[in-house]
């Protein structure tokens, strides 16, 4: 797998976790800025093990010209029970993409781990893997690894900035640092 984001951000863990894993209006205008629509987002449940689960679907524009200009994905979210709120979360997200090339054979695993730091301050780490549910012939293997990387890196670069303005706004007009 790769890390895409590690960073630590002057915003609560809390928050950070309610930017990204509740429907707030920084990941309504991100999905917006990524051209996601018809999301839809199931409340999180809980699970007998524990955990809590939730499922998006959405459609989203790709801009790889190999494949069509859309498609449709779910993802499925998992907050590991071993989590605190406020201290430390741990959150799995599978990502199907329903209507690419060899759709059947891969998706993608994000982990999200949110870190207290301070009272004010979380540690944001991505880590991002290409997961094989049937092995594909090798080459074309490399393909969709190679692939799946760069629309990754872009989206998780995009997050990473986007999250750094949303931390320049929270944090206007004082407050303690
Ligand atoms: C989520 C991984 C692969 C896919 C794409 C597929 C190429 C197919 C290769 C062919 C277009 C929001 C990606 C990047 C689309 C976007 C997905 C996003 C960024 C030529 C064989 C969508 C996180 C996420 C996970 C997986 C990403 C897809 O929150 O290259």
């Amino acid at each position: 797998g790769r890390l895409y984001v590690n960073k630590v951000f002057n915003i609560s863990a809390e928050k950070m976790f309610e930017l990204l894993f509740t429907d707030s209006h920084f990941i309504q205008r991100f999905m917006n800025a990524r051209k996601i629509t018809n999301a839809s987002f199931a409340p999180w449940q809980s699970e007998a093990s524990g955990a809590m689960k939730r499922s998006l679907n959405y459609t989203i524009a790709i801009t790889n010209p190999l494949v069509g200009k859309f498609s449709t994905a779910t993802e499925n979210q998992i907050l590991y029970k071993e989590s605190r709120e406020g201290q430390y979360y741990l959150v799995d997200a599978e990502v199907y993409t329903h209507d690419v090339p060899y759709h059947d054979y891969f998706y993608t695993q994000n982990l999200y781990c949110i870190i207290r730091h301070s009272k004010h301050k979380c540690r944001l780490r991505v880590y991002t893997d290409v997961k094989y549910k049937k092995q594909p012939w090798g080459l074309v293997k490399s393909f969709i690894t190679k692939n799946s990387w760069s629309g990754l890196e872009d989206y998780f670069r995009h997050l990473e900035s986007e999250l750094m303005e949303e931390e320049a706004v929270l944090n206007q007009g004082g407050g303690d640092p």
